[in-house]
């Protein structure tokens, strides 16, 4: 599994505000907004807290630091345990927390000790990005959308768009995976050669490990690509030359999906 490093959120609060200006641009919604509306849940007070776990690679600069920026810039209360582990999930509970934020490194997980309701970072992430594409105003009449990466983040993407009646058209390097998918759901596989399958698209999903899995062939002039594949999936030139908006955060517009999808 990709884990972060301190470098990939080095920038990460300027970039929460950024991209909650773009998804706000693109959707009339605040990202907050937009959890609220997918979610059809709300705040309420709740007590957040993030316990840093020493498992497998240990702690990462800055997580839970992220976690907490997320938590309060969206008026949230929250705080880091000062233990770490089994010690910290004590003190959580014992300091009243109403919902949990902790991650190992093969999952990041929101639970809520009041409602029993728990959030995985790889399917909330999958949604809310996908979502960010269903409810972007300037290509609403455009069902086409290209998904480039199909693992656990791309597969619950794919369900987002079916559920939000999208033409989904899927890529990913293993071949095996394409077909596993497009055998499971109603999705087409991404076929430059077949002249019945666009060759571009104004809304493209992108959710691999790698860069460059972007190739000028899939874009349109002006296209929105929602990316939280990390390191980012298209180049600043193709950027630039195309006039491509990019939705890309290395943890918190997850992290706020996850908290939506556990609040009442
Ligand atoms: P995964 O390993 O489950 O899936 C990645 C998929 O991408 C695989 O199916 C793989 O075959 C495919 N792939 C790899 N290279 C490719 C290429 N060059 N072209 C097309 N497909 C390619 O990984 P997961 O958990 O779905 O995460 C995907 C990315 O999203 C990772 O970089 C991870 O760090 C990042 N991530 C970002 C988050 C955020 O909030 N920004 C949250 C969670 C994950
Ligand atoms: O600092 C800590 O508490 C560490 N145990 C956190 C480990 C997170 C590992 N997971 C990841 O880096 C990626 C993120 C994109 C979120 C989900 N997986
Ligand atoms: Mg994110």
């Amino acid at each position: 599994m990709a884990l972060l490093t301190p470098e990939d959120l080095a920038n990460m609060t300027n970039a929460l505000v950024e991209n909650d200006r773009l998804i706000t641009e693109l959707t009339n919604y605040s990202l907050d907004g937009l959890c609220r509306k997918i979610y059809g849940t709300a705040p309420n007070n709740e007590k957040v807290a993030i316990i840093p776990i020493t498992a497998g690679n240990g702690i990462i600069g800055s997580f839970s630091e992220s976690l907490l920026f997320t938590v309060q810039h969206f008026g949230m209360d929250g705080f880091i345990t000062e233990n770490t582990d089994v010690a910290g999930y004590y003190e959580a509970v014992m300091k009243g927390a109403d919902i949990i934020l902790m991650a190992d490194d093969l999952a990041y997980i929101a639970h809520n000790l009041k409602n029993s309701k728990i959030a995985h970072n790889q399917i909330c992430t999958g949604r809310i990005y996908a979502e960010i594409l269903c409810n972007a105003k300037d290509y609403a009449d455009d069902k086409d959308v290209l998904v480039i990466g199909l693992g656990k983040v791309g597969t619950p993407a794919v369900e987002t768009f079916l559920k939000e009646k999208q033409n989904v058209y899927v890529f990913d390097v293993d071949s095996n995976r394409v077909d596993e998918v497009v055998s499971e759901y109603p999705v087409s596989k991404y076929d430059p050669t077949d002249s019945k399958t666009p060759n571009s698209f104004f809304k493209i999903f992108e959710a691999t490990p790698c860069a460059d899995t972007i190739s000028k062939d899939v874009l349109k002039q002006n296209s929105l690509v929602s990316t939280p594949g990390i390191p980012c999936g298209i180049s600043d030139e193709l950027i630039e030359k195309y006039s491509i908006r990019v939705v890309l955060e290395p943890l918190g517009i997850g992290t706020l999906s996850m908290l939506y999808a556990v609040f009442d």
